[in-house]
């Protein structure tokens, strides 16, 4: 989906794309003569009000009708990935991605997209040889992440000025490398998912094994979260101390980002529910859900929930939508399906947690000032000036319903933690922070490293999708490499024996360790390893709990 403004006429259309039915029938015998259109091409539709759609005409014979023709071996299945980019001259253009049903596609573009057929065009090179996943605005540029099965050493990042031709199809933009695989990872993820711009940097989540990158705007880049390596442009450990995936292997794709109220925020899909019903179902069931963390300096993140947002059926946070009234959650759930949920503190505008009658004395109060950013949060209505209008409409969004105070429930977090091992007998861990005046006294969490030994004894059976079992020492021998590689078994479950195969170290969950009224915490049992994470909550003098502190790794070990 994206927001476009047309050309002519100076109006906002919300365009979106489908995905064709074609996928589940095309890939039989019957229906793989080119020529033959069995099925139509994946739709796109427009609306001015929401309410009434149009669609995008697709006349057979021109380019946006004959989108369900196959000229490529990545197929055209839909539409995924969508961005406006004015040209030099100050045109807006509608790009989006046409991929198959895996999200791997290229990239067309148009300058008037709600007239369809010819009006669109390719602008990226085949896809066959620049898979295409995602694409974002970036410095008036786009960035697109690129990989597939069998791309060169895994994900890529590619970006384009959307002017300059390619010399070997001047129809095509040139597309130049930023990140490249480098070859010296032995697991690299396919492609990556989710890009967001935060703080002058663009951030890059991948698919499986997970990891973060940011790059700057010289095209450097940094590694945030993921496995420390060399590569070509030298040795990069991870900025956040955190391992691949936030240091848990069921987050199978860092799927979707946002910049929101000063925070980035990333979601992930977390697959361990798939081990329901399986005997690995009670060893691992806590990490059932998607996990969602945010960050305010890229570095330093936070835990906000690793179970789904209370509902651990919950399996990914598929999109992040920022909007006026606060950020939106889009969760998917295999089970009973999707769930939305809103964060909209970035409407209590006196940061007492509490949305109410005080906020919305501060719109009431800067009555006809202009807003002061595109985004000022009193503009509700972001008509660019402040009226009784945005008022009304922070009314409908009060904590509680009369728009009393309530209860207000805002405590400020600790800052500034920090966690010092010290190898000894026994081993300490001391933990420091600085607290806000409001805090009567602390609590502090830790979360305890586990390798995959300790949780799976080598006798263990498990069994196989086609009704034999194996043990976990077999697993351990390779005995399920060829399969996996060949992709007899489900991708989940080699994602499980891969794990086991490194031995990888899971992340338990945070468990309280103790409370103190004092600004730091010793903890004389911590794990030998020293590769615990900590976090510490504040709490006043009548018992409210403030968020947690970002979890930090120890350092001096
Ligand atoms: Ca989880
Ligand atoms: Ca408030
Ligand atoms: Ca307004």
């Amino acid at each position: 989906m994206a927001v476009f403004t047309e050309n002519d006429t100076g109006v906002e259309r919300l365009y979106i794309g489908g995905i064709s039915a074609s996928s589940l029938y095309d890939t039989l015998p019957g229906y793989q003569d080119p020529a033959v259109r069995r099925f139509p091409a994946p739709r796109m539709l427009w609306t001015e009000d929401g309410t009434t759609w149009n669609a995008v005409p697709q006349t057979p014979g021109t380019f946006f009708g004959d989108l369900n023709v196959q000229t490529e071996k990545v197929n055209k299945r839909g539409f995924r990935s969508f961005l406006t980019l004015p040209d030099a001259n100050g045109v807006n253009r509608l790009f989006a991605t046409v991929s198959d049903l895996r999200g791997v596609g290229r990239v067309i573009e148009s300058s008037n997209p709600s007239a369809g057929d010819n009006a669109w065009r390719q602008v990226s090179p085949s896809a066959d040889d620049l898979p295409i996943f995602t694409i974002a605005t970036y410095r008036d540029q786009i960035y697109a992440t690129v990989g597939d099965d069998g791309f060169p050493n895994g994900y890529a990042i590619y970006k384009t000025d959307a002017a300059t031709p390619d010399a070997a199809d001047p129809s095509r933009y040139q597309f130049m490398p930023v990140v490249v695989g480098d070859g010296s990872q032995l697991m690299r993820a396919r492609t990556a998912i989710s890009m967001q711009e935060f703080h002058g940097d663009l951030y890059v989540g991948s698919d499986r094994p997970t990891e973060l990158i940011r790059i700057h705007p010289d095209d450097t880049w940094d590694l945030i979260v993921g496995a420390a390596r060399m590569t070509t442009s030298g040795f990069k450990v991870p900025l956040s101390g955190l391992n691949k995936g936030f240091n848990s292997m069921f987050n199978g794709h860092f799927y979707s980002m946002a910049a929101y109220n000063g925070d980035l925020y990333l979601g992930t899909w977390d697959w361990s529910q798939d081990l329901i019903g399986t005997p690995l179902d009670g060893i691992f069931n806590y990490q059932y859900g998607f996990d969602l963390f945010k960050t305010d300096d890229g570095v330093h993140w936070s835990v906000i929930d690793r179970r789904g947002l209370g509902d651990r059926l919950n399996s990914s946070v598929r999109n992040l939508e920022v909007t006026p009234f606060g950020l939106f959650v889009g969760a998917t759930n295999p089970y009973f399906g999707l769930q939305i949920f809103l964060n909209s503190t970035v409407l209590d505008l006196n940061r007492d947690g509490v949305i109410d009658n005080d906020d919305i004395y501060i719109v009431v109060s800067s009555q006809n000032q202009p807003a002061e950013s595109p985004s000022d949060p009193r503009d509700l209505d972001r008509d660019g000036v402040i009226t009784l209008h945005d008022a009304e409409l922070f009314a409908t969004q009060c904590t509680h319903p009369d728009c009393s105070h309530g209860a207000p429930s805002n405590v400020d977090p600790p800052t500034g933690l920090e966690a010092v091992f010290q190898n000894g007998t026994p081993p300490l861990v001391g933990v420091t922070w600085n607290g806000p005046s409001t805090a009567s006294r602390y609590h502090v969490f830790r979360s305890d490293p586990t390798s995959l030994v300790d949780l799976l004894p080598p006798t263990m059976t498990i069994p196989l999708p086609n009704g034999s079992t194996i043990t976990v020492q077999d697993i351990r021998n390779g005995a399920l490499d060829i399969p996996c590689q060949a992709g007899i078994i489900p991708a989940d479950f080699c994602a499980l024996v891969q794990a086991v195969r490194e031995n990888t170290t899971s992340t338990r969950g945070f468990h309280w360790i103790g409370s103190t009224s004092n600004l730091y915490f010793l903890d004389t049992s911590p794990p030998a390893s020293g590769d615990s994470l900590y976090y510490v909550v504040a709490e006043d003098a009548s018992g409210r709990i403030s968020e947690p502190t970002p979890a930090v790794s120890t350092v001096g070990r």
